[in-house]
């Protein structure tokens, strides 16, 4: 704890009171903590006594940009000043996207619009992560040096100890804008700012990523390392800002990939990996795999990439690395061997073949035409291969009372088979999250009464218009724009709101309210959610009937039918316009797994498999929310945490086969938000600068498009006119009176303290309400800074005086 600005502030206000500190901590004091003051101020022993008299210690002193240029050696961009026609905070332009193209061009990704940080993807590697740039961003002025990734860590950092607050960093951007790259790198600094006591843990956080990645993301035609699920990582500190931890929590994980890829597409990263590290270790027979004929579930004919999976190098690599982020992680190795059969298991289930039987009496009977593959399938899974061929190719009916057993037909058999592929594998990542959960659990290190604080960092697939869009693409897209929502809500609703409620007179800013939207999608009972949830539960039902349905009560400008598309319907997205196709969608939203194979699948002599089909994975904290019914963005608008009902998570429920994938969605929307809405929220706004993943190409209207519906543009006219930090009178006296008036004494929480400590610091255009101070984006920065110096020049002067400084 030694150097976090908790144990700084604590001294500081010891030394301020006089108390008196026993010998020990002196001694501390005199070795290690004021050389570490003299360090960061780089303030002159001799220059002391003038600091003597307290009254001229307020005012900055921070060094300018181009001081610092001056006195710091090396690194490329220190060299560069900003001419006056390059602006790194675009809050005051009108013209953004010009400026933008301006600063890509000289591969500055990063640009401010006010407090919202703008990272425009360089498509190639940038020299601007090495430890250099990481000490740079570390406490320093956010003027001091050019945007950056790190800044934001920095500052989201800082305003969880220095507030005592949880946290909360939201990235959004399309897909492949940057947003995981964003999110890496966040972690990365925040696990130096965590300054982790315990290297293995540092090492260990940095690792989940790379971790649940490899088995969550997979190659798209828009990325080869997209996101196929939602990922909340939130790291645990102490009140001090110690990282003592981490947490992930997933979201829709696109378990259809595991059987079936679309065109140019690839199944998730972690299949090839295995396929082809099994392979360099020869092991593949182990696994009942073979390297002369390529699993079903790998071999997407578009993409001709059969034999060459075993051959790749990069591929054998990933997989050495995602067997070292398990062990360092602290997987056990038979945990690891479990893991590998059960992949191996579903690639092997996947090259199952049915044949059509035909008997005198039945035609629609199945048999499996190649038992061997069978039985590896069944031996890999630790269950009996002829209960296997059983529950793949018949189901049990109870009818009147008895158990009736009837053959699957070729169809059923296949949907039953991909059915268990995708259930294993979507079990699978949600033991693994677990699992590392429960290995990163910060509970061992904080202390009793430390309850301690986290940032959350989310990271989600982004939003997605393909040729052919399918169910995924719909949920994909829903979060997305549940995600602008919010940002809607905390950037321009809840801004404006506060003004007219404390009597500010602020212009009103217009912006594009993407309600009906949410509207359209979750509203109960006539959403489009609840009507799919609706039809999912007639067996009649088709997917014709389906859109029919929706045709029939969706009445909204945004939802329409194109013609000439049998299934096809046409969302208007905050996004864009998105057409879907609606083959598949019942069946998808039911997932249904037999409960046949779930029975099976329990009897298996694997801990491992036995676990995944029976306990509920996810976690199983009761969550408060706020009221049952109401759908979340309902609650976003109210913006209050609620009167605190409870509710289990829905996979709990023991009958498995009711809980449908739209219902589950909205669930894990819900979760979700009230784990957002609990922090204090700092955007990243990835953009997407080409379609074609070429570094240096700016198209500027795909960029415009993107600054149009993120509401980028409007969000610099509120941080331009607007007041986004608002402070109660008491919060702020508290805070900040030491600028203005004596230490040792807290004067009254009036406005006219805050008036005075205002007025002192000589900032200009903030505004008292009825109850609090509005400031703008960048005073709140300035006056905490100002608030450390002060301190640290206290601390000096109390040194110095106490002949500390030799
Ligand atoms: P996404 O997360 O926003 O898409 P990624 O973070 O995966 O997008 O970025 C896509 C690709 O862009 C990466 O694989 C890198 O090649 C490149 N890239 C992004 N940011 C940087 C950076 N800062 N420096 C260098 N290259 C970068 V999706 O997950 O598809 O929504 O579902
Ligand atoms: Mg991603």
């Amino acid at each position: 704890e030694l150097w976090s600005d908790h144990f700084n502030d604590f001294i500081c206000k010891c030394l301020i009171k006089d108390f008196e500190l026993r010998p020990n901590v002196l001694d501390l004091l005199q070795h290690v903590f004021i050389r570490q003051i003299l360090g960061r101020e780089r303030i002159l022993q001799k220059q002391l006594m003038e600091l003597i008299d307290l009254n001229q210690q307020i005012g900055t002193t921070g060094k300018t940009r181009h001081e610092r240029i001056h006195t710091k050696k090396g690194g490329q961009m220190m060299s560069s000043s900003p001419t006056p026609d390059e602006v790194e905070d675009l809050v005051t332009l009108e013209v953004l996207d010009e400026q933008l193209q301006r600063r890509y061009a000289k591969d500055q990704i990063y640009t401010y619009v006010g407090d919202i940080l703008i990272a425009v993807n360089p498509f190639h590697k940038m020299e601007l992560y090495s430890p250099q740039y990481t000490k740079m961003y570390i406490g320093a002025k956010r003027t001091a040096n050019p945007p950056h990734i790190f800044a934001v860590a920095d500052i989201a950092y800082q305003s969880m100890v220095s507030y005592n607050a949880d946290q909360c960093i939201v990235i959004s951007g399309e897909s492949g804008a940057g947003k995981t790259e964003s999110a890496h790198l966040l972690v990365e600094q925040l696990t130096v700012l965590g300054k982790a006591n315990n290297r293995s843990l540092q090492e260990k956080i940095l690792l989940v990523n790379n971790l649940v990645e490899a088995f969550g993301n997979a190659c798209t035609a828009i990325n080869d390392n997209s996101s196929r699920f939602g990922k909340y990582l939130e790291m645990k500190f102490t009140c001090g800002g110690t990282v003592v931890g981490a947490q992930i929590s997933e979201y829709l994980l696109e378990k259809s990939r595991v059987v079936h890829q679309a065109t140019g597409e690839k199944n998730f990263h972690i299949f090839y990996y295995i396929y082809a590290g099994l392979a360099e270790r020869k092991k593949l027979a182990h696994y009942k795999l073979s390297d002369s004929k390529t699993p079903k579930y790998l071999f997407n004919e578009h993409i001709k990439l059969g034999p060459d999976i075993v051959n790749n190098t990069f591929y054998k690599e990933q997989f050495d690395s995602v067997e070292q982020c398990f062990k360092v992680i602290g997987f056990t190795l038979e945990e690891l061997g479990s893991v590998y059969s059960t992949l191996a298991a579903i690639l092997n289930s996947g090259d199952i073949e049915f044949a059509s039987v035909a008997s005198e009496h039945q035609t629609d009977k199945s048999n499996i035409s190649n038992i061997a593959v069978l039985e590896n399938a069944a031996s890999l899974l630790c269950i009996r291969p002829d209960e296997l061929q059983e529950a793949l190719t018949s189901h049990c009916v109870v009818a009147r009372g008895e158990t009736i057993v009837r053959p699957n037909t070729v169809e059923k058999a296949t949907e039953v088979r991909d059915a268990m592929g995708k259930a294993l594998y979507g079990r699978l990542f949600s033991w693994i999250v677990n699992r590392i959960n429960t290995l990163l659990r910060p509970d061992t290190h904080l202390g009793e009464d430390d309850k301690g604080l986290n940032i959350g960092i989310l990271d989600i697939f982004g939003f997605e218009n393909f040729k052919r869009n399918s169910f995924e693409q719909l949920c994909i897209n829903i979060a997305n724009e549940q995600i602008q929502f919010y940002f809607n809500q905390h950037i321009f609703a809840w801004e404006q709101d506060e003004y007219l409620n404390e009597d500010v007179d602020a212009r009103v800013i217009e912006y594009e309210d993407n309600r009906p939207l949410l509207d359209l999608f979750l509203q109960k009972p006539m959403g489009m959610l609840s009507l799919l949830d609706e039809e999912s539960r007639f067996p009649q039902a088709t997917d014709q009937t389906l859109v029919e349905k929706f045709e029939d009560n969706l009445k909204s400008k945004n939802f329409w039918r194109p013609k000439r598309v049998d299934l096809g319907f046409g969302i208007h997205h905050y996004a864009g316009k998105v057409i879907y196709n609606a083959a598949g969608f019942l069946s998808k939203n039911r997932d249904t797994l037999p409960a046949d194979i779930v029975l099976l699948l329990r009897s298996s002599e694997n801990q491992l498999i036995r676990k995944l089909v029976t306990h509920p994975l996810t976690k199983t904290g009761k969550h408060t929310w706020p009221n049952s019914n109401s759908v979340f963005y309902v609650l976003c608008v109210q913006g209050d945490t609620g009167t605190g009902e409870t509710t289990h998570h829905p996979r709990e429920s023991t009958n498995m086969r009711t809980q449908t994938v739209a219902s589950y969605f909205r669930y894990s929307l819900m979760d979700l938000l009230s784990k957002m809405v609990a922090g204090q929220p700092h955007f990243v706004r990835c953009i997407k600068p080409n379609n074609d993943r070429q570094a240096s190409k700016f198209d500027r209207e795909k960029v415009l498009v993107q600054l149009r519906y993120t509401g980028v543009l409007e969000t610099a006219k509120i941080r331009r006119q607007g007041y986004s930090h608002r402070i109660l009178y008491a919060n702020f006296v508290n805070r900040y009176y030491i600028l203005a008036f004596h230490a040792h004494k807290e004067p009254d929480a009036s406005p006219e303290t805050c008036a005075a400590i205002l007025e002192k610091t000589k900032l200009e255009n903030w505004v008292l309400g009825k109850t609090k101070v509005f400031l703008k984006y960048h005073h709140v920065e300035t006056l905490n800074l100002m608030v450390r110096q002060t301190i640290d020049r206290i601390v000096l002067v109390q040194a110095y005086v106490r002949g500390w400084l030799g």
